[in-house]
């Protein structure tokens, strides 16, 4: 189907961006590339194709007099720019969003007749959108939250849409506790305040009266939910879903993504720094990382578990408040996907794409999750608001890659021009077409999975669901120490904003002292509650060792691709030095930025001019990983600089690597800063490039964080 693209054909593209297009394009790229308009040499006109002489005046009664209605060019263009806006998602309002492709490892028929899964030189368009939950569109990136990981398959039987998140487990149980759940974590009502943070009253309310949600609160407490961009971060399924093979054998899957860039996080005084600096981080680097040619890759895997196994764990597995440790079940790997293009059209794509967990494909079915069945109905429900109608599968960026045809007409935004008289099945009139396919291996129709269900109608909660503390104790006794400490830090942040001090008390007493004493009484003292000496609940004694796989200490990076450092360079900076820290990072494929006191070049110790990317308040340290002051002959430069000063004590306290070169080795003393395996000097680059690569693949230097709690920054 063509739209009313124009079909000329004008060069438009900004330069390089051809080739990126050539080399990333796809069968649903190509599918896009119909339907987008290029205006380049093109003449301006109305929406009904009327060539427009003057797009500067509207038409008047004399040159001062009123503006005339007739003006259908000014109507039309006024009309159209008041109802450009759609209403924004109700939850995941933020989000950032890419194409790429899905490869399977190996033939997978033995798990699943999902086609996708089948042939390993298969590539399967994907487009995926990361999100956060509680702001709004224009909210802030780096706030504590979760955030959603979507991702379409374009297959060659259909959209198949795992809507996942960066968490594996939820807060609730059952479907019907989401709208509450929404209202008390959003902006509060009679004043709209906060935005992009769960700091406040009501959401610790029903947080406090909910226990089921002990679990995924810890985790939302966690680093986990400041992620250092948006992909290095794992994703869940967190249901429990069903693989079924082309025999009609089905197994129970979990499914994770885990990204090959490693899992790290910002740390809390730096995302709330980023948080105003940059509201965009993680689009801007999400996109930047893609240009570059960095693509972020992930492995989806499945943990597998029979139908025989059902109910041999300390936890209902339809319980979304419970994760299967890895050290439990090992997670099968499937396959990789790869995001190499950024969108054309940021509303185009990633505001008018529709995730719905319903939507699947033959091999993929649902298990009786509570919350996924609610999820089932309400993706689609609430895209018939946002998206204004029941054609939303007909906008460009939700389509199959495979042709669709039904009995469905009509409606508000319909593109299809239906032909053909019988819009009803069966039908003599037509050929009876379209027509059902029975369900077979490949290409088939889709069957649910056949499952026995005997049992009565009925409004009540299973007895195995009702264990809500253990595995938030797993959480917390997986961590590492400094991991363990964010979470009593981000508790006390958060508690601290609450006003109600019996909500402050609650939380410590019917929660955390559930979960574990010490979490609770280091809380207390932080917020002002009385410690409490014991829990309120008996927690059942399950068979749960601490599991390494819950820390993000287990999947530190393995290279240092697209890790940023900034380079700060002042007057009389050595321009060797420069050369051979760029040579590295290229030969590294590390970003390198060179940061300045000012926008203007720097005079190196040559006397040439040296242009920097950007002045020391426009790319402060929270942007980067790592900070190297340069060698130069004019140390006073850096020493007077109280930005730059601060710029350092910055880069220290948030733990990061900070090399100072030649003799500005002295500013460690100047500033005050105890040395230590992250703190690096030399003469010359090649001293101390490795230990700075060591320091980068350890994302931070934890053993600082009790002296750096002290530095004034
Ligand atoms: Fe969602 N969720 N959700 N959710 N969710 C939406 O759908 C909902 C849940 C998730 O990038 C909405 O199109 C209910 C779990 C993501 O466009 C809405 C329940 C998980 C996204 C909705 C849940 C998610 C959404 C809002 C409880 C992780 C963003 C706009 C039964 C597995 C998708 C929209 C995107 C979006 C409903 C719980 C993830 C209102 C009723 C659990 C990643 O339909």
């Amino acid at each position: 189907m063509k739209s009313n693209t124009d079909k000329s054909t004008a060069k438009s593209k900004v330069a390089g961006t051809d080739t990126l297009d050539r080399q990333n394009s796809s069968e649903k790229i190509q599918q896009l590339d119909e339907f987008k308009s290029d205006a380049t040499g093109q003449a301006l006109r109305t929406n009904q194709g009327v060539k427009v002489a003057d797009d500067l005046n509207s038409l008047k009664a004399g040159v001062r007099g009123s503006t005339l209605l007739e003006d259908f060019i000014l109507r039309e263009k006024i009309t159209h720019f008041d109802h450009e806006r759609i209403p924004e998602r109700i939850v995941h309002a933020r989000g950032s969003a890419a194409h790429g492709y899905f490869q399977s490892y190996k033939n997978h028929s033995e798990l699943t007749k999902a086609e996708f899964l089948q042939d390993p030189t298969k590539q399967t368009p994907v487009f995926v959108r990361f999100s956060t939950v509680q702001g709004p569109r224009g909210s802030a990136d780096t706030v504590r939250d979760v955030r959603g990981f979507s991702v379409k398959f374009y297959t060659d039987e259909g959209n198949y849409d795992l809507v996942g998140n960066n968490i594996p487990v939820f807060f609730i149980q059952d479907a019907i506790k989401f709208p509450d759940l929404v209202h008390a974590v959003k902006p509060e009502p009679h004043n709209e305040i906060p935005t992009g943070q769960s700091a406040h009253d009501t959401f610790w309310d029903f947080i406090s009266l909910t226990p089921e949600s002990a679990h995924m609160v810890m985790w939302q407490m966690s680093d986990r939910a400041i992620p250092r961009n948006l992909h290095s971060m794992q994703g869940f399924g967190v249901h429990t879903f069903r693989f079924i093979n082309s025999k009609g054998k089905g197994r129970f899957v979990k499914f994770h993504w885990k990204p090959l860039q490693g899992v790290v996080s910002l740390v809390w005084d730096e995302a709330q720094k980023i948080a105003g600096k940059d509201p965009d981080f993680h689009r801007r680097d999400l996109w930047d990382t893609i240009e570059s040619g960095h693509y972020p890759e992930w492995e989806l895997g499945v943990q597998v578990i029979e139908e025989e196994d059902e109910h041999k764990f300390d936890f209902d597995i339809l319980d979304a408040t419970k994760i299967i440790p890895e050290e439990l079940v090992p997670i099968t790997p499937l396959g990789k996907m790869i995001l190499n293009r950024n969108p054309d059209n940021f509303f185009a794509e990633t505001e008018q794409v529709a995730f719905c967990p319903a939507h699947i494909v033959p091999g993929i079915d649902f298990s009786n999750d509570p919350l996924l069945q609610g999820r089932l109905f309400s993706y689609t429900d609430t895209q018939l608001s946002r998206l204004g109608g029941p054609n939303f599968h007909e906008i460009p960026i939700n389509r199959p890659v495979c042709p669709f045809h039904n009995h469905q007409r009509d409606g508000i935004h319909r593109n299809t021009i239906n032909k053909g008289q019988a819009s009803y099945h069966p039908n003599s009139i037509d050929g009876n077409w379209p027509q059902e396919t029975p369900p077979a291996a490949a290409q088939g129709g889709f069957e649910s999975y056949q499952e026995r269900i005997d049992g009565h109608k009925i409004r009540q909660r299973s007895p195995s669901f009702s264990d809500h503390f253990s595995q938030a104790r797993l959480f917390f006794h997986s961590l590492s120490k400094p991991e363990q400490q964010h979470v009593i830090n981000a508790y006390s942040f958060e508690l601290g904003k609450v006003q109600r001090p019996w909500i402050r008390e609650r939380t410590v007493n019917e929660i955390l002292a559930n979960i574990d004493l010490e979490l609770a009484q280091k809380v207390a003292l932080n917020i002002g509650v009385e410690p409490p000496t014991k829990g309120t609940v008996e927690v059942p004694e399950v068979n749960l060792q601490p599991a390494p796989s819950l820390s993000q200490m287990s999947f530190l990076p393995k290279d240092i691709k697209a890790r940023k450092i900034s380079v700060l360079v002042s007057n009389g900076v050595n321009a060797d030095t420069v050369e051979d820290i760029l040579n590295w990072a290229l030969k590294e494929m590390a970003v390198v930025k060179l940061v300045g006191p000012s926008p203007a070049p720097v005079k190196t110790s040559k006397g040439e001019m040296l242009k920097v990317d950007a002045a020391m308040d426009s790319m402060p340290s929270i942007m980067f990983d790592a900070v190297v002051v340069v060698d130069g002959d004019d140390i006073a430069d850096m020493q007077q600089n109280g930005e730059g000063l601060h710029y350092l004590l910055e880069t220290y306290k948030h733990l990061k690597p900070l090399v100072l070169l030649g003799e500005h080795a002295q500013l460690l003393e100047q500033l005050r800063l105890t040395p230590d395996e992250g703190t690096l000097s030399g003469n010359s680059f090649a001293d101390v490039q490795d230990q700075l690569k060591q320091g980068l693949l350890k994302h931070r230097v934890w053993a600082r964080e009790p002296l750096a709690k002290m530095v004034p920054a």
